[in-house]
């Protein structure tokens, strides 16, 4: 069975007082994770050390970054590499976040190449796509989500494939109250499954964990999760708040 995910998306938020005193409430919840499901935290780059210290010894806890450069090393003053990552143990990164793609420019192509950087430090990308909502509007989701697949992910191996986790997360659904439906969500996870087996077989498809991202709440995780396609969430505002999230961990499958 393909792993069950909470992502928790802290984004710029928080002081480290705060963030500690979140994951010991979340943490505190005592939440057996099954041997398919993981919580995972990605949090600002000041607080990756901590949360590392506060899961440690916790089966299926994680800590991921929110972003990395995409070269390898030297004269980028105020960027933080993959290598840098994997030196202090970070298992996961989230790359190609909207609001990374709308105010830092990052384009297929650049995702492209962190990808690869992550892939090959042995970090799992945790790869967003999504459409904004005038695509919506003009029904050109599945052409436009495809793209983002084709130009960022399509490069890779079989093999390389099935070590990332995607994450759907319809801009238009992004902080703004206004989930995707359950129908809208499974659609749509369902369509990217089928454009990876398309391309690389349905045994590859159907190993890749595909998380829904956007206004992911206590209330409609359950509903949400419960489709055949979304393994998990990727959740900003609600991650913010322990029992919140601790009932979204609690609603996967
Ligand atoms: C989408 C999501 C987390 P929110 O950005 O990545 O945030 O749950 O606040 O919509």
């Amino acid at each position: 069975m393909r792993k069950q995910i909470a992502a928790a998306n802290w984004k710029m938020n928080l002081t480290i007082q705060q963030g500690e005193t979140l994951l010991n409430d979340v943490l505190g919840a005592s939440i057996e994770l099954t041997s398919n499901q993981q919580a995972i935290f990605a949090v600002p780059f000041p607080y990756l050390l901590m949360v590392k210290e506060k899961i440690a010894g916790k089966n299926n806890y994680f800590v991921a970054a929110q972003n990395c450069y995409d070269k390898k090393s030297g004269a980028y003053t105020g960027e933080v590499s993959v290598e840098m990552l994997q030196s202090i143990g970070i298992q996961y990164c989230v790359l190609g976040h909207s609001e990374r793609r709308e105010y830092f420019n990052e384009s297929n192509k650049m995702l492209a190449d962190k990808l690869n950087l992550c892939l090959q430090y042995g970090i799992t990308p945790i790869f967003c796509c999504g459409e904004p909502l005038p695509v919506r509007e003009q029904n050109g989701q599945n052409e436009f989500v495809k793209l983002q697949l084709e130009e960022s992910l399509f490069h890779l191996s079989s093999e390389e494939i099935t070590k990332i986790v995607i994450a759907y997360e319809p801009i238009w659904a992004i902080g703004t109250g206004k989930t995707a439906t359950t129908e809208q969500a499974q659609e749509m996870h369902q369509y990217l499954r089928s454009a990876i087996a398309d391309k690389y077989g349905k045994e590859v498809a159907d190993s890749i964990s595909i998380l829904y991202g956007g206004s992911v709440k206590a209330n409609n995780a359950v509903e949400l999760f419960a489709s055949p396609d979304v393994d998990g969430g990727l959740v900003g505002g609600a991650s913010l708040n322990a029992n919140e999230f601790i009932q979204i961990i609690k609603a996967l499958k």
